[in-house]
């Protein structure tokens, strides 16, 4: 079918998207095979330009103020209605819902919505977190030159130290990476209990696939 859908998405500087969160929506326009552009936001832009796009907020700063992030998406498929959402699950179930996937091949297959939200709750809490412990550096070199100071100030304020001293060190840093290990091979066990297929779901890719597999892109990437 063909769509008019924006995806706003965060540039690098290595050689592909490598926004975890992004990446979960990217997948599901793919899967569906849908028509969409990609419009490149700096971390730095994001807000002023969701703000004036009518595009929410997801959360809410530590000092309080809005926080805007990426993904969003505008669908002018029907121009007379534009869709304007942020937040990458009800994102997803939106496309579900405008562009039902076959029978048999649902993001969301029927029953399944809360193992498909604990999974995305299992990402960004347990896998997500190793990123400030191990990656942190490697994520801002990930970002093209002319971002890195702006984003250099907002994780020293976020953290109270200077950007070199996030990551975990020494024995920390050791414990680290065998916790990763162990929460990486508590995953590998889960995959090896299916009796078929290669998804958490066995034959059927779900939402919860995109979740991971958009957080494992990341991990590769930096
Ligand atoms: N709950 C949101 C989280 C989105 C999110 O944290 N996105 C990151 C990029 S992966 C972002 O935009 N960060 C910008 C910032 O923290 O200023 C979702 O699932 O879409």
């Amino acid at each position: 079918m063909p769509t008019d859908i924006l995806l706003f998405d965060i540039p690098t500087a290595v050689s592909r998207p490598n926004s975890p969160n992004t990446w979960r929506v990217r997948l599901a326009l793919n899967y569906k095979r849908l028509n969409y552009r990609t419009q490149w936001v700096h971390v730095s832009a994001i807000e002023a330009t969701c703000k004036p796009l009518g595009i929410l907020p997801t959360g809410v700063k530590p000092n309080g103020q809005p926080l805007y992030t990426l993904p969003a998406i505008i669908d002018r498929t029907d121009a007379s209605n534009p869709v304007i959402l942020s937040n990458s699950i009800p994102i997803i179930e939106y496309l579900e819902s405008a562009y039902p996937s076959a029978p048999g091949a649902e993001l969301f297959p029927g029953g399944t919505k809360a193992f498909q939200i604990l999974v995305v709750q299992f990402v960004a809490i347990k896998l997500l977190t190793f990123v400030s412990k191990l990656g942190m550096g490697a994520m801002y070199r990930s970002k093209p030159a002319s971002e890195q100071p702006s984003l250099r100030a907002k994780i020293e304020a976020r953290f109270g130290k200077p950007l070199e001293e996030v990551e975990a060190k020494g024995a920390e840093r050791e414990a680290a990476w065998k916790e990763l290990e162990q929460t990486m091979k508590f995953v590998q066990d889960a995959f090896e209990r299916n009796d078929s297929g290669v998804f958490l779901m066995g034959r059927q890719v779900s939402c919860a696939d995109f979740a991971l597999f958009g957080s494992l892109f990341f991990f590769k990437e930096i």
